[in-house]
């Protein structure tokens, strides 16, 4: 360690580390691993030390073990006073970044009239294109800050927010360079996808194929360098398997990884072509089959569950969660947070929805809000558990037991978080 580093002891707290078990926590000064993650739900270790160095976690350890290795050194201690600390949560999909709001549409929707309906008629997402296509870019981030606001509260220190309210080129860049703005207002960690094929776009009615080749040709090239995957809506009233596939060679051409809407509405069979691609993630997911899951098992592929939206559209069927479950897919938990189908902007609703709604337990849903979040966002290098290594993004919670994190709804028993083991505001 030379002089200028800065190291951070974190003691007295329970860690929810969420890494595998046998994970190496601390190694010795010749490398030997000196303490494995044990077999606990959660990934639990009980009266823990770990310290951070310049951001990044180096080691963890039970106390009983850890004296040693801090007793020589003058540094900044955090107490936790039993409290739990877990990895900052990921909210790994959603379309934070919009103009005006669809509380009219909603309001119909209520009274019985369909998503599908609305947006057949040029509501729903060409809706809020109209309003995002008129807002600017000051008025695209402000209005984006009043959503990220009680999410960073609740222990975000990573979000993924999408384009496809622009739906032209100029749009699309505005909104991406908004989403990209807000990490410096709010102290996240913002990755930005581009969902240019989302809608097809007014001045293109019934002329799909031709956007796609917009899509294709000119947004996706110029976008690369504003964003980090490439995500799509495929679905009967968005765009098709073909189109969607061309969309996914256009990004895999521009070296960008894939993403997809996928299975929400009905079952179109794009989750194993984009799982043999080696997409990040499908999302949605509701009618994926029993054999689709096989193939996202074969190939690692992140099952981002959404029941915001679930809920939201009053859907009737879940996701195959046994399935996914049984074959050892990994599954994500989002807000969705979007205008339309899933105007929620509380991870910590997501995941208890995800618990209510889809069965999963809650130490599921948090995997879905930390570890397999960062993996659906590539991510799982740096961020999404507490190993040596990682980023010292962290959450700190005033409950007794994890599943507390997830129990209520309303309530919010984030304290802290820190990002690169700096406390945020
Ligand atoms: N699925 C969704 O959940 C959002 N987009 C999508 O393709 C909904 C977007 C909206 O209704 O505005
Ligand atoms: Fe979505």
């Amino acid at each position: 360690m030379n002089g200028s580093s800065l190291t951070k002891i974190f003691r007295g707290f329970r860690l929810a580390t969420m890494a595998p078990a046998g994970t190496v926590l601390a190694r010795d000064s010749e490398g030997n691993g000196l303490f494995e993650q044990p077999d606990n739900p959660y990934g639990a270790i009980f009266d823990a030390v770990m310290s951070v160095t310049d951001g990044k976690i180096d080691w963890i350890l039970p106390k009983s073990l850890a004296e040693q290795a801090i007793g020589v050194r003058n540094v900044a201690t955090i107490e936790g006073r039993g409290r739990w600390l877990t990895p900052g949560l990921i909210d790994c999909h959603t379309h934070l970044v919009y103009g005006g709001n669809r509380a009219e549409e909603w309001e119909q929707r209520v009274r019985g009239v369909s998503y599908e309906e609305i947006a057949r008629s040029g509501g729903g997402i060409l809706s809020t294109v109209r309003a995002t296509r008129e807002s600017s870019e000051e008025e695209l981030v402000q209005g984006a800050l009043t959503r990220l606001a009680p999410l960073a509260r609740e222990g975000i220190t990573t979000i993924e927010i999408k384009s496809g309210y622009g739906l032209d080129l100029e749009s699309e860049l505005k909104m991406l360079r908004a989403a990209r703005r807000l990490a410096a207002e709010v102290d996240v960690h913002v990755e930005t996808t581009l969902l240019a094929a989302h809608a097809v776009p007014p001045e293109y009615s019934g002329r799909s194929d031709d956007y796609i080749d917009f899509v294709v040709n000119e947004i996706v090239p110029a976008a690369a360098p504003w964003c980090s995957a490439v995500d799509a809506f495929c679905e009967r009233i968005a765009f098709s398997v073909p189109q969607t596939e061309r969309v996914f060679d256009a990004a895999q051409a521009a070296g960008l990884p894939i993403k997809v809407h996928a299975e929400q509405l009905s079952r179109t069979g794009i989750s194993i072509k984009a799982a043999e691609r080696g997409a990040l993630s499908v999302d949605h997911i509701e009618y994926l089959s029993a054999a689709d899951c096989e193939v996202l098992a074969k190939h690692g592929t992140v099952a981002t569950l959404l029941p915001g939206a679930y809920y939201y559209l009053r859907e009737q069927q879940p996701p195959p969660v046994a399935a996914l479950r049984a074959l050892h897919v990994p599954m994500a938990v989002s807000t969705d947070a979007n205008p339309g189908s899933s105007p929620i902007f509380s991870l910590l609703t997501a995941a208890n929805m995800a618990c209510v709604l889809f069965g999963l337990t809650p130490e599921e849903a948090l995997n879905g809000i930390t570890r397999n979040a960062a993996r659906a966002l590539g991510l799982l290098k740096s961020k999404g558990t507490l190993e040596p290594g990682k980023q010292a993004d962290l959450a700190d919670w005033n409950v007794n037991s994890p599943a507390e994190i997830v129990y209520a709804l309303g309530q919010n028993p984030c304290v802290a978080s820190y990002r690169g083991g700096r406390q945020r505001e």
